[in-house]
């Protein structure tokens, strides 16, 4: 057991030096990186596709799309007009690493880029414990999957800075409530940043590209101030 603490310890600071590594290599780029962590299916590429429709023209979005098993989601990202994606396909873990990051990285233009998103592999554990070198974790939940996941899966609402609040066209169809929601994910980060939206319907994607917007605006006064 103490093997096995010791080995898990060693693994998590070696990933902790390499993801050291690329955030100083994004922040010299001025690239402000969001890392998307979710269950399965709560609409990370859904989310993805919709921003790069909407922001694609003034802002350079490169992505990162790791999956357990095939490249669909980068074909999907490319297909919504992405010009800089790349896959990972991580062969069976259940989530990336810096390691297989900063694989991929060297391959993306960074000079000629302001915001990276990394969509992590869907889960709501094992990604929690890997930091890629982000800004910040965006960690989103969708109306389909029970207003009491933050109590279950605390650390990754603990280490995300963002919530996203996916599929509220679908509200009335279970007893997911909204309030409830926010409530149980405040009680473990209170400072979480929340959107409510639908990738379906569009509703409230408006305010996530603001903040967006805004972000971007920001990392580049960071990065000229420094
Ligand atoms: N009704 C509804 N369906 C949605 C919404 N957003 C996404 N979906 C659907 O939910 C399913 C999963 O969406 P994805 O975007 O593939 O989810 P994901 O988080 O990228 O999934 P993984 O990468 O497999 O973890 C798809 O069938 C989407 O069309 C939404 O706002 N409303
Ligand atoms: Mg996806």
């Amino acid at each position: 057991m103490t093997g096995k603490i010791t080995l898990e310890k060693k693994v998590l600071s070696e990933n902790d030096r390499l993801a050291a590594e690329i955030r100083q290599v994004l922040n010299r780029n001025g690239v402000a990186a969001l890392n998307l962590v979710s269950s399965p299916g709560s609409g990370k590429t859904s989310l993805l596709e919709k921003t790069i429709g909407a922001l694609a023209g003034e802002l350079r979005i490169g992505l990162i799309a790791g999956d357990v098993q095939t490249d669909n989601d980068a074909v999907r990202l490319v297909k919504a007009g992405a010009r800089m994606v790349r896959p990972i396909v991580t062969g069976g873990a259940c989530h990336l690493d810096a390691r297989m990051v900063s694989r991929v990285l060297p391959e993306l233009d960074l000079e000629n880029m302001d915001l990276l998103f990394v969509e992590n592999v869907g889960n709501l554990v094992c990604p929690s414990s890997y930091d890629l070198g982000e800004d910040m974790k965006v960690v989103v939940i969708s109306t389909t999957e029970g207003d009491d996941k933050p109590l279950k899966y605390p650390a990754m609402f603990r280490r995300s800075s963002v919530m996203v609040i996916n599929k509220i066209d679908l509200l009335g169809t279970s007893d997911f409530d909204m309030e409830n929601v926010k409530a149980n994910a405040r009680s473990i980060n209170a400072g979480l940043t929340i959107f409510d939206v639908s990738c379906r319907t569009g509703e409230g994607l408006e305010s996530w590209f603001a903040w967006l917007r805004a972000f971007v605006a920001e990392k580049k006064q960071g990065m000229h101030g420094a």
